[in-house]
């Protein structure tokens, strides 16, 4: 409901004044709560008189209800990107073996870290050699989403959410670098003028710790 909630936001007409948007969505906001309200009441109504199909009936009911949007509107687009690390370790159950407990008996010993690994500098992989237990560990730093597509002439907002990660320095190209700390929330906007791609990178967690936005060009 969400969803649908959104987007019926999102293709609103552009407003002449902020107060009247502002005033506009709100309206809007509470007219698409009441609808999606009614929708789920007749949905589960068609559900029960339906009885085993009600299911595919609701789905299609729900699907002519779908907004369809042109691609070649400007819209507000926004975006909430998390920082993020994946970690990969070693069979924790090889560090806490307990031959008294049959759960922590390890079924093989811990795997050994590749002999030539080449991990590139520059922040964004970290690598924990093995402990006295043989324990270790892998980290790559990322952006999720790390792709996103935009029409020209889109305003695009973007919001930094610092999850994973003590610190970044995030550089959003031709539009700024900020720091972002674990619990901060940074936002950006701007208006996709161009065609092409704009990289968005943090400088600390280099080279893996980058992302793009795909701006399409505006059909003719
Ligand atoms: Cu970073």
């Amino acid at each position: 409901m969400n969803d649908n909630k959104k987007t019926k936001i999102k293709t609103i007409k552009k407003p002449s004044s902020i107060v009247a948007a502002a005033a506009i969505m709100a309206v809007i906001a509470s007219a698409a709560m009441i609808l999606g309200i009614q929708t789920q009441m007749s949905q589960h109504a068609l559900a029960q008189s339906n009885g085993s199909n009600g299911t595919t009936a609701a789905s299609a009911s729900a699907g002519n209800t779908t907004v369809t949007v042109n691609p070649s509107q400007s819209t507000n687009k926004e975006f909430w990107i998390n920082t993020v690390h994946l970690d990969g370790a070693t069979s924790l159950h090889a560090a806490v073996a307990n031959p008294n407990s049959a759960q922590n008996i390890p079924t093989h010993p811990a795997e050994n870290p590749p002999v030539n690994s080449t991990i590139p500098t520059g922040g964004g992989f970290r690598i924990t050699l093995p402990n006295k237990v043989g324990a270790w560990d892998f980290r790559s730093f990322t952006f999720a989403p790390d792709q996103l597509v935009v029409n020209q002439g889109d305003k695009v907002t973007l919001h930094f959410i610092g999850v994973l990660g003590v610190h970044h320095l995030i550089t959003v190209d031709g539009v700024g670098t900020f720091a972002l700390l674990r619990g901060q929330i940074h936002t950006v906007s701007f208006i996709a003028n161009n065609p092409g791609t704009i990289i968005f990178f943090c400088s600390i967690h280099l080279p893996n710790m980058v992302g793009q936005i795909l701006v399409l060009p505006k059909s003719a």
